[in-house]
Parts: structure tokens; sequence; C-alpha cells
């Protein structure tokens, strides 16, 4: 039985190497290589070789297990372990040379389905900051080796939250009408356009809450991990509830139940 500790100490070491590989590609020059659901939902040579890089070096050390990446899909394992993978987190940012990205690689327990997995262990890198930020199930949350911990209450001007927008512009009429019903409880928002960032930020107290309507296994698969392992709570919409995509909230519990309310988590 693997420790969490050692599932952890992968992730970071590959994220690593991983997000040096696609700073040095982004400093060269990006080329878009396609589009993938919609127009703006790109995808980059970069991000296809920074995701082989990845799932060789997994491979190598844990050739049992399963994977589950944003550029290649899925290929089972028979360790009962999988690492959901987004190579760069942030995909259009890398493109515009905007510094928010990151690598995102986590190891979870059970089928690869967000609905089901218990997250073991997960890691998420910011290449242009250099900040590392990493949780194992049970052993906290933590940015190098600072204990991170959410926002144990908001302030008096209101939370600051963060959300994002899909890559299908039919569904933005529908986002913006959720942001008009979160403001009132808002200081202000931020977009920060890396879902794995934004759950990072959320459980180092940097956003008091974020929500965002469509995320990918691979954006929150990490990031869910670091704000339940800095004392924050997840709420995810369930699929057999609503045909739209799964509207997911991270928040300290603090603004948590107000916030998913806003929100239409139900
Ligand atoms: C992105 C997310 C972001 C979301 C974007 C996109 P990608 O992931 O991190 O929060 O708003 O639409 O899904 O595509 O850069 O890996």
């Amino acid at each position: 039985m693997t420790d969490t500790a050692t599932l952890e100490a992968l992730a970071i070491d590959i994220a690593r190497d991983a997000g040096a590989l696609a700073r040095l590609r982004r400093d060269a020059g990006v080329a878009i290589a396609a589009t993938k659901s919609a127009l703006a939902d790109i995808v980059t040579e970069a991000d296809r070789e920074v995701e082989a890089l990845i799932r060789t070096r997994l491979a190598e050390a844990r050739p049992e297990d399963g994977f589950l990446g944003e550029e290649t899909g899925a290929e089972r394992g028979t360790s009962g372990i999988t690492w959901v993978v987004d190579p760069i987190d942030g995909t259009v940012n890398y493109a515009y040379g905007n510094p928010s990205y990151a690598v995102s690689i986590a190891a979870v327990r059970g089928e690869p389905a967000p609905e089901t997995w218990e997250a073991l262990a997960g890691a998420v890198f910011s290449p242009v900051s250099g900040e590392l930020f990493h949780a194992a199930l049970g052993g906290g949350a933590w940015l190098a080796d600072r204990r991170l911990a959410v926002n144990p209450e908001v302030g008096p001007a209101g939370a600051l939250i963060g959300t994002g927008f899909g890559y299908d512009p039919s569904t933005h009429a529908g986002d913006l009408a959720v942001v008009a019903r979160v403001m009132p409880m808002a200081r202000d928002l931020r977009r920060a356009g890396a879902a794995s960032l934004d759950f990072a930020y959320v459980a180092a107290g940097r956003l008091d809450g974020y929500f965002e309507r469509g995320l990918q296994p691979w954006d929150h698969a990490a990031g869910a991990l670091l704000v339940t392992e800095a004392g924050g709570r997840i709420g995810r919409s369930q699929p057999d509830r609503s045909p739209r995509a799964p509207l997911f909230v991270a928040a300290s519990p603090a603004i948590f139940s107000p916030l998913a309310e806003a929100a239409g988590l139900a």
C-alpha cells in the first residue's frame, strides 16, 4: 500500500520538471497546435510535450498506475491509483504570455471518476512565480514548506471571489447571471484563467471562495485536495440533477453556504 506522502513527493518532483519545460517552451515562443471543444479552446505543442514528459516519468516510477490526462486521455492501471494531469492549466494565458498558468498533477484512488474517486495527493506548480502548492490526504496543504489555511472569516468589505467562464460562448450568459447573484456578497471578483491556481489561492487565503461551471477532471483534481486539506469546503453539482456541466464551489467555511446558494449549487 503506497503512502500518500510518497505519491505527493512524486507529484512535486515531476511537476517541477514539467513546469520547467513549459516555461522553457514559452520563452522560446508558443505554437498553437489545434483547437478542441471550441475556437477558444486551444492546445499548444507544449501542452502535448509536457504531458508526454509527465506520462513517461509516472510510467517509469509507477507502471501499474492508471493515467487520465487532458491531452492524451485515459489509460487504466492495475493498482487502483490513477494520475489525473493537466500539463498546462491556463493554456490560453500560456499562449498569450500571461504568467497565470500551472502544472496540475493529482493521484486519486478508485474509479477515475470525479464523483467517486478519493484524492490522495496533488501538486500545483506555477512556473513563473516558482510557487509549488502541494497536499497529501490527511497531511495538510502546503506552499513549499509553509502550511496553508483558508481564511477563517470574511472582512467587512465582503469576500474576494474567483470565477471562470467556459470556452463555449453559449454558456456565458448563464455564467454572467451567476456573477450578478454572487456580487452582493463580494468585495470584488478575480478571474485568473487557471482553475488549479484558483483552488490553490482559496487554500492559501488569497481568495475567500471560487466557483466555476464546466471544469474538467484535470482542472480540479489536485486543487480540490489543496482546499480541503487547508480547511476549506468543496461542493460539486450532481450530474444526475442537471444536464449542464458540473458546477464547482470551493470556499472557506465562512462563506461556503451563501456562495454555493448564490452560485446555484443544488
Ligand atoms: C482552463 C481552466 C479555467 C477555465 C478555462 C479552462 P485549461 O483550463 O483552468 O479555470 O476558466 O475555461 O477550462 O483549458 O487551460 O486547461
